[in-house]
């Protein structure tokens, strides 16, 4: 395990959230990522590196799915879902921020990435310092003004910016900087979300840059620009879609020209190498979209993402 991580308390220890939800986006399937992940023995591996770890079960949202029917839960302009999103999202957050604030490293499991709205967002209420790397093929910024498809895993950056304004959001407190996040692995952006990203000045390393400069180059540029001085604890929030689905076929939105296997491990790799990190997200992990010998594949490759983000050294 990384030695340096002393942001968080001894017995270092890994919290792990399983969100089975799904309800940001439209396709079966990306509940039960946590599932796969863990039976594929994710959590020993874990230990394996030398951290204890807290394991707080799956979390499936039951009561809350119950209570926010489709017919009690109504568009919100182009917004699907959105209070059954907001509602499942301000109680990750919450689980999110007590283990961050009892010294553990939080890992979630989705899930899709809506749930990044809650788990920065708790991490933000504990590291009011904190700056984000957002490993994606998407931008996840749009707003309900400019989201095609409404769904809200294609937006949560917009509230964590503050730039999305909805009264069944006011939980999200909008305490990230635009200079605070910086986004790898890009290449299926929408206009308006080109236009936000342009206007913000956030820094975005697309596939274009990774081939320019390198994955070594990318990162460095990346961290340079969020966390200069390397002092500021990082979450790292990473979608498995920002791998080439040659690598990671069973996701809900696969986009060719994407991150090798090694790209991404390197990006874990190097951001544990810092020793700030504190908190990883892996979403949109599908299982049941492809065939089987693929979802175990898209599954292994998140597990070695977690253990290099964890302090899994090749040599
Ligand atoms: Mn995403």
């Amino acid at each position: 395990m990384s030695s340096n991580v002393n942001l968080l308390k001894d017995p270092k220890t890994v919290a792990v959230i399983g969100c089975q939800f799904r309800g940001g986006q439209g396709k079966m399937g990306v509940e039960q990522g946590p599932v796969h992940l863990v039976n594929a023995g994710l959590l020993g591996q874990i230990k394996e590196l030398g951290w204890n770890v807290r394991w707080d079960g799956y979390q499936s949202y039951e009561h809350l799915e119950e209570k926010i029917t489709v017919e009690t839960d109504p568009n919100i302009g182009r917004m699907r879902r959105p209070r059954l999103v907001s509602n499942v999202c301000e109680e990750v957050s919450k689980t999110v921020e007590q283990h961050a604030k009892e010294g553990q490293f939080v890992l979630t499991l989705g899930g899709d990435h809506s749930l990044g709205m809650a788990t920065i967002g708790g991490t933000l209420e504990v590291y009011p310092e904190l700056c984000v790397v957002w490993v994606d093929a998407h931008a996840d910024i749009n707003t309900p003004e400019t989201t095609d498809l409404g769904w809200l895993h294609g937006m949560p950056v917009s509230f964590l910016l503050g730039i999305s304004n909805v009264p069944e959001y006011s939980w999200t407190k909008g305490k990230l900087h635009p200079s605070r996040i910086a986004y790898i692995g890009l290449r299926d952006i929408e206009a308006g979300e080109k236009a936000t990203l342009k206007k913000l000045g956030i820094k975005t390393f697309s596939m274009h840059h990774v081939d320019k400069y390198g994955i070594g180059g990318v990162v460095k540029m990346a961290l340079d620009a969020i966390n200069p001085t390397r002092e500021r604890p990082i979450h790292l929030s990473f979608d498995i879609d920002s791998l080439d689905p040659q690598f990671a076929p069973s996701t809900g939105t696969p986009v060719w020209g994407g991150l090798t296997f090694r790209e991404g491990r390197y990006i874990c790799e190097a951001v544990c190498e810092t020793g700030k990190l504190i908190a990883m997200d892996l979403v949109e992990v599908n299982p049941c979209l492809t065939d089987p010998a693929s979802a175990k594949r898209t599954v292994a490759a998140g597990c070695a993402l977690v253990r290099a983000a964890l302090g899994e050294e090749l040599l």
